[in-house]
C-alpha cells in the first residue's frame, strides 16, 4: 500500500493517524478533509511535504471523491460529524456526512477496486448497565441511541452490505472514547481541562456516573494500521484498552492534577438520551492480529494530555468562548 487516502485527516484522530502512518510506513498520504469547525491544519504541521498533501473537499461529493480514490491503493475513512451534543441540536450534517459521505466513498472504492478501512465507534452498540459483567464484542447487536451513533451504525451497515453484495474489500473498526492532543474543546476531557485553565469549573452532566472506556488516540491509530495491514476482509474489529472510568473520576483526576479541591466542579443539565456505560472487549484484535496498546496507565496519559493543553493555549483559546456560550444556552 504505497498511496493511502485518509478522509477526515485534519481532525483529532485522523491527524494522529496521519502522523502514525508517516512514522510507521513508507506510504504517501493524501488527506481529504472538508475543514469543518472540527478540523485543524496545525495538527498536520511538520509532516514531510513530499509525502503528505491536503485536498480540501467533501467526502459526500462524488466529483471530488471518485477520481481521488482511483489514484490510491487504500482509503482509511475517519471523516464524520463526531459530537453527540451537536447531533441533538441539528442532526442534518450527521446524516449528510456520516451516511451520504460513506455511501459516496463506498461507490468510489467499488468502481476503482480500492481497499477501504471504515472507522466507527462503540456507540453503535448502545449502552450497558453499570454492573453488567458483559462488555461489547463483535457479536453484540446494534442498538444506537443518538442521531450521531445511529448515523455511524447506518454507515457500518452500508459497508457490510457493499462487502457482501459488491465484493468491496473493506474492514470496519469500532473504537471506544479517545483522548489525547488536538481534541476539540467541545469534547469532555478537553472541555474540563480548559475550564480549569481559564478559571472556571468542570461541568458534569447529571450525576457524573456515566462510564466511558478511554483509549489514547495513538493506540487507536496503531490498531487501525494493524487492521489495514493484517485484518481479514469483511471483518469487524473492536478497539479498546481496558480504560473504564466514570466521568466524576476523570474530573477529579483533572482537579487533582491542578491542585484544586475534589469538589470544585458543577453538576449541569444531563444530555438527552445519555448512554450510561460503554466497555470494549478487544480480545479478537489482540489474539487474531496481535495488537497491544502502548498506553496502559490512564492517569499518566491524562496528565500528559493536560500538559499538552496547558502548552497549546494558542490553539484552543480562539474556540473556547463560543463553545462555552453554546453549552451555557442549554444549561450545560
Ligand atoms: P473530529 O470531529 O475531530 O474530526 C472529524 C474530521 O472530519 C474533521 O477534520 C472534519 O473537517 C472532517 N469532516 C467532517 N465532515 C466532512 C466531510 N463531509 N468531508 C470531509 N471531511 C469532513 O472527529 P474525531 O473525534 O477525530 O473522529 C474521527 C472518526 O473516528 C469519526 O468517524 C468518529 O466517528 C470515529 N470515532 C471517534 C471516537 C472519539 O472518541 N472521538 C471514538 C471512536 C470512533
Ligand atoms: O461537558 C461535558 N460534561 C460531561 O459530563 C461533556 C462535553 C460531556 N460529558 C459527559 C458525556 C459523556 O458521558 O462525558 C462523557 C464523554 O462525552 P463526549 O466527550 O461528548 O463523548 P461521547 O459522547 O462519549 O462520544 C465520544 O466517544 C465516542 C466521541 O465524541 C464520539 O465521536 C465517539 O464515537
Amino acid at each position: 500500500m504505497d498511496r493511502i487516502l485518509v478522509t477526515g485527516g485534519a481532525g483529532f484522530i485522523g491527524s494522529n493517524f496521519v502522523h502514525h502512518l508517516i512514522g510507521a510506513t513508507e506510504a504517501e498520504v493524501t488527506v481529504l478533509d472538508k475543514l469543518t469547525y472540527a478540523a485543524s491544519r496545525e495538527s498536520l504541521a511538520g509532516l514531510p511535504e513530499s509525502r503528505v498533501r491536503l485536498v480540501v473537499g467533501d467526502v459526500a461529493d462524488a466529483a471530488v471523491v471518485d477520481p481521488l480514490v482511483a489514484e490510491h491503493d487504500a482509503v482509511v475513512h475517519f471523516a464524520a460529524e463526531s459530537h453527540n451534543d451537536n447531533s441533538l441540536r441539528d442532526p442534518s450534517p450527521f446524516v449528510q456526512t456520516n451516511l451520504v459521505g460513506t455511501f459516496t466513498l463506498l461507490e468510489a472504492v467499488r468502481k476503482a477496486g480500492v481497499r477501504l478501512h471504515h472507522v466507527s465507534t462503540d456507540e453503535v452498540y448502545g449502552d450497558l448497565e453499570l454492573d453488567d459483567p458483559q462488555r461489547f464484542t463483535e457479536a453484540t447487536p446494534y442498538d444506537p441511541s443518538s442521531p450521531y451513533s445511529s448515523t455511524k451504525a447506518g454507515s457500518d451497515m452500508l459497508v457490510r452490505a457493499w462487502v457482501r453484495s459488491f465484493g468491496v474489500q473493506a474492514t470496519i473498526s469500532n473504537c471506544s472514547n479517545n483522548y489525547g492532543p488536538w481534541q476539540h474543546v467541545e469534547k469532555f476531557i478537553p472541555r474540563q481541562i480548559t475550564n480549569v485553565i481559564t478559571g472556571g469549573r468542570p461541568k458534569l452532566y447529571g450525576a457524573g456516573l456515566n462510564v466511558r472506556d478511554w483509549i489514547h488516540t495513538e493506540d487507536h491509530s496503531s490498531a487501525v494500521l494493524t487492521i489495514l495491514q493484517n485484518g481479514k476482509i469483511g471483518e469487524t474489529y473492536l478497539i479498546g484498552a481496558d480504560g473504564e472510568r466514570n466521568n466524576l473520576e476523570v474530573v477529579q483526576m483533572i482537579l487533582r492534577h491542578f491542585g484544586r479541591p475534589a469538589d470544585d466542579f458543577d453538576h449541569v443539565t444531563d444530555r438527552a438520551g445519555h448512554d450510561l456505560r460503554y466497555a470494549i472487549d478487544a480480545t479478537k484484535l489482540r489474539t487474531e492480529l496481535g495488537w497491544e496498546p502502548a498506553y496502559r496507565d490512564f492517569e499518566s496519559g491524562l496528565a500528559a494530555t493536560i500538559e499538552w493543553y496547558v502548552a497549546h493555549e494558542d490553539w484552543w483559546r480562539p474556540h473556547k468562548e463560543a463553545v462555552e456560550a453554546g453549552y451555557a444556552a442549554k444549561g450545560q
